[in-house]
């Protein structure tokens, strides 16, 4: 322990957390079990280290920029309510974990153990049937920050060696079985792109693929939608964006006053008017949704070539689990801007009821959830249940996460320091968890271990054939489709 600690450690900082560094070593090797020149493996570091680092820039910019004007409601009308956002549900799982005189750095033990357990997982996966590895740092940090709070609200007296061990166990294997969940519905979107996601939809991405094509009809998608005379404006990406995000923001940023403005955005300066700052602020939305394809794309073909190295040697068919983000480029550029307007549609409306119905707790919209939630599951409802689908689950998802988010935030108390994780998953299958090993202790927590691990292998029980191979290789997994449908492989339904 006393030596590996420090490596973890400085693994964790520098590469962990870092996803670009990451994600830019995996290419490497990849490319080097692939036996390419040493220069081409540099070559695809690099790229895939700066189409990271490029989204970055765009999810940092969105977050950074949206972020303080929804929390913003909540100072003006000086509301004690719990944004539902995981940066601020990190801070109160902190703040609570420390509250009860527990160390918040536990969480650092918690990583590495859970980080094992997925690659353990996928090792043997032959028994287990999981095939990916979770690898988005920042999101394994705030999780493991959520989860620790929850074991130790349900499990006070345990002590710290218990906890890690136990978190560990159930946390990852809570990684390994939901973004395995993703791997189909991530491959027929990408058309075998190579990844699955590993964020904190996972759930919601699996039953948006069960459930868009009952919603709606894939036909009548954002791609096939005709929009007659004015509107047809409305087709290019950064003309909708740009206008549905001034209504949106404008309307918000104008309740939230000019005054109140100053104070949170530093970047608002006196000599500046008003409108023309909302101008700015709205369209700055559309800026970085296209920096964020730009930077999609240059890193994610890298990865897709050079995991097969990866998958060859060292774990076939496995996949690398990353951001949402990485999905956008893959479906209509419409559709993240339409998942974020509808999700936020319900999520006003469910906290419109909370109001109503004098809720012991008020909620306030956290952007992150509200958009990256939301746009990823338009995303997937588009292509397969078409703009019906697209619109009403991110509906659906906000209404759940206001109210999954409130519930969380009250019963597991982080709601006294601000606020609770926010994204769908942690809205509904945590708090389920959490109700499970509250009540049923370590029994519930076995419980919940097994159950989650029985998921892969009633998947692999349906599907048997192609399992391993939508991961592996699509073009063969389409022949196969092709061969059970009767049709040449152009004309395959993959749904
Ligand atoms: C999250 C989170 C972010 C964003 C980012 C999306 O859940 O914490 O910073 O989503 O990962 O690209």
């Amino acid at each position: 322990m006393e030596i590996l600690m420090p490596i973890w450690e400085f693994f964790q900082n520098n590469i962990l957390t870092k996803p670009q560094f990451f994600i830019g070593f995996i290419v490497f090797a990849g490319y080097a079990l692939l036996r390419k020149p040493i220069y081409e493996c540099l070559a695809g570091f690099i790229k895939a280290v700066v189409g990271y680092m490029i989204l970055n820039v765009a999810s940092g910019g969105l977050v950074g920029n949206f972020r303080p004007v929804l929390a913003g409601l909540k100072d003006r009308f000086d509301l004690s309510a719990a944004v539902i956002d995981p940066y601020f549900g990190q801070t109160a799982a902190q703040m609570s974990v420390e509250n009860i005189g527990r160390s918040f750095s536990m969480m650092m033990m918690v990583l590495l153990i859970a980080f094992t357990m997925n690659i353990l997982l996928v090792l043997f996966r032959r028994y287990t049937k999981i095939r990916t590895l979770f690898i988005t740092g920042h999101i394994m940090v705030q999780q493991s920050s959520t989860a620790l709070w929850l074991v130790l609200f349900c499990f006070p007296d345990l002590q710290d060696p218990g906890v890690v061990l136990m978190l560990g166990v159930l946390l990852g294997t809570y990684w390994a079985v939901a973004s395995n969940l993703t791997v189909e519905p991530v491959a027929k979107l990408t058309e075998g792109g190579g990844f699955a996601t590993g964020h904190q939809q996972m759930f919601a991405i699996y039953f948006t693929s069960k459930i868009a094509k009952k919603i709606g009809n894939p036909k009548k998608s954002l791609e096939n939608l005709k929009l007659p005379g004015f509107l047809s404006i409305f087709n290019e990406n950064v003309v909708a964006t740009g206008i549905l995000m001034f209504i949106f923001f404008g309307c918000i940023i104008t309740i939230l006053g000019p005054d109140l403005m100053h104070q949170i955005d530093k970047g608002f300066k006196d000599t500046q008017n008003f409108g023309f700052y909302i101008l700015e602020k709205s369209l700055n939305f559309a800026v970085y949704l296209t920096i964020l394809q730009l930077g999609v794309r240059m890193f994610v073909s890298e990865l897709t070539n050079s995991f097969q190295g990866i998958s060859d040697k060292i774990l076939p068919g496995s996949v690398p689990a990353v951001d949402c983000a990485a999905t956008y480029g893959f479906g209509h550029p419409n559709a993240v801007t339409f998942g974020f307007l509808f999700g936020a549609f319900g999520q006003f409306l469910a906290i419109l009821g909370l109001v109503v119905f004098h809720s012991p707790i008020l909620v306030i919209s956290g952007f992150v959830p509200l958009f990256f939630d939301n746009a990823t599951l338009a995303v997937f409802a588009n292509r397969l249940g078409g703009i019906r689908a697209a619109a009403i689950i991110p509906f659906c998802c906000g209404i759940l996460q206001v109210l999954g988010g409130g519930f969380a935030a009250y019963y597991f108390t982080t709601g006294n320091f601000g606020g609770w994780h926010g994204n769908i998953d942690w809205d509904t299958v945590w708090p389920v968890i959490g109700l499970i090993m509250q009540n049923f202790q370590y029994v519930g927590v076995a419980f919940v271990v097994i159950a989650l691990l029985a998921i892969p292998q009633i998947i692999y029980q349906r599907h048997k054939d192609t399992y391993f191979l939508i991961a592996e290789d699509y073009d063969q997994y389409k022949e196969v489709l092709a061969k059970k449908q009767g049709v040449p492989v152009d004309q395959v339904v993959v749904d």
